[in-house]
């Protein structure tokens, strides 16, 4: 059996102020599809994460409507599952309608567990499907007699419902799970919402031990966990700039009749790249070696140690597509230096001065007498809530 493991597609995500859909359409249509088709794949495993969010835009929805038909034309067999950005109940959509055209979804947990079984040319491999849970949705669906029990822990609820669906698995049957989860021992990025305040990264990679291969989602780089077949096939593009420095993949997976796995990760190639690039201002402009223009997502970080006003402008013509600029030379500088402004430093000011110095700095322009009217009304409202909580 040799199928696609991907993850974290996120269509519809919204980075610094710019739909990726675009983006998203691109690489999808023209980089995984024919990655598809060349790879002689015969199933994409998606492990969750499919939208951004659980009410996705239009274009992410045809987006993906798109791809799972064209998946389907390529008589390519889909298994997906919901994430914890996705909307369980709107994820799982059709999904009996679509067994019928080899399309296997599950969007919400059900006590029914039974796997997805594909037959290759030694016999049968079974899919086992597992959405994104949580405890809260583990003891909904297998309600405990013991009421006063505590609330499980997540590791706890993923060792209760995989050794239950191991139960149900035929006996000597080759077995890989499709899970959403965060691994102890795994690496995030800054892209991921967190699945809980405090952090959820407790489940051992071993409750997965009895599968040949484990396909997960939710960690956006891609890694292995534990051993190389317990496995995060990482995002479909950077959704952070802390993900700058790794390339996005996708897994080709070759399971033999012997239930053995070979790995291959094949790189995705967005028609933008989410790059840091670091130096002084003048530089930055001038020096097209070190610096060419491009129309990447960039985070620009300026070494100058004095502020320059209207860096966004002449940023904006070499780097169309420029996300962030951030001043790294100010704040090494600041330690012993009071920022001051009109001569005088930021204890003595008032809120509305802070507001408006930070306000020209970062646009290059001074608040305009409606907005500093708009501005003047909003501080007050907030004094006044602050005094009445107090
Ligand atoms: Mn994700």
């Amino acid at each position: 059996m040799r199928f696609i493991h991907t993850a974290d597609w996120h269509l519809g995500r919204y980075f610094h102020g710019v739909h990726l859909t675009e983006d998203q359409r691109q690489l999808l249509l023209g980089e995984f599809l024919p990655l598809v088709k060349e790879s002689n794949v015969e199933a994409v495993v998606i492990a969750g994460d499919i939208y951004d969010r659980g009410v996705p835009p239009v274009e992410a929805v045809d987006l993906f409507n798109e791809v799972l038909t064209k998946l389907v034309e390529q008589r390519v067999k889909v298994l997906y599952i919901a994430g914890n950005h996705d909307s369980a109940a709107r994820i799982g959509f059709g999904s009996q309608l679509f067994a019928r055209s080899g399309v296997y979804v599950r969007g919400e947990l059900t006590a029914d567990l039974a796997p997805v079984v594909l037959e290759d040319a030694y016999g049968p491999v079974a899919f086992q499907l597992f959405p994104y849970m949580d405890p809260a949705s583990v003891s909904n669906v297998f309600p405990k007699e013991d009421e006063a029990a505590p609330r499980m822990s997540y590791a706890a609820a993923h060792r209760f419902v995989i050794e239950r669906a191991r139960k149900v698995l035929p006996h000597g049957c080759r077995s890989v799970a499709v899970a959403h989860a965060f691994l102890a021992g795994g690496q995030e990025s800054d892209s991921e919402r967190p699945l809980a305040v405090g952090g959820s990264g407790n489940v051992p990679p071993a409750v997965f031990a009895g599968y040949n291969y484990t396909a997960l989602g939710h960690l956006h780089n891609p890694q292995a966990v534990g051993r190389a077949q317990v496995r995060y096939s990482g995002s479909l593009m950077k959704y952070s700039f802390n993900e700058a420095q790794t390339d996005k993949s996708v897994s080709i997976v070759e399971l033999d009749g012997a239930g053995e796995v070979q790995l291959e990760q094949v790189a995705l190639h967005p028609r933008r790249d989410v790059r840091r690039i670091r130096g002084a201002f003048a530089d930055i402009l001038q020096d097209e070696q070190a610096y060419p223009a491009s129309q990447d997502y960039l985070e620009i970080e300026l070494t100058d140690q004095r502020r320059i006003l209207g860096v966004q402008d002449q940023l904006r013509e070499k780097f169309p597509n420029f996300m962030h600029v951030s001043w790294a030379g100010l704040s090494e500088a600041a330690e012993d230096r009071p920022v001051t402004y009109h001569g005088r430093t930021a204890q003595s000011q008032s809120d509305a001065e802070l507001f408006g110095q930070f306000y020209e700095q970062m646009t290059g322009r001074a608040l305009a007498a409606e907005e500093q009217a708009v501005l003047a009304s909003c501080l007050k409202e907030i004094q006044q809530e602050a005094r009445e909580n107090r």
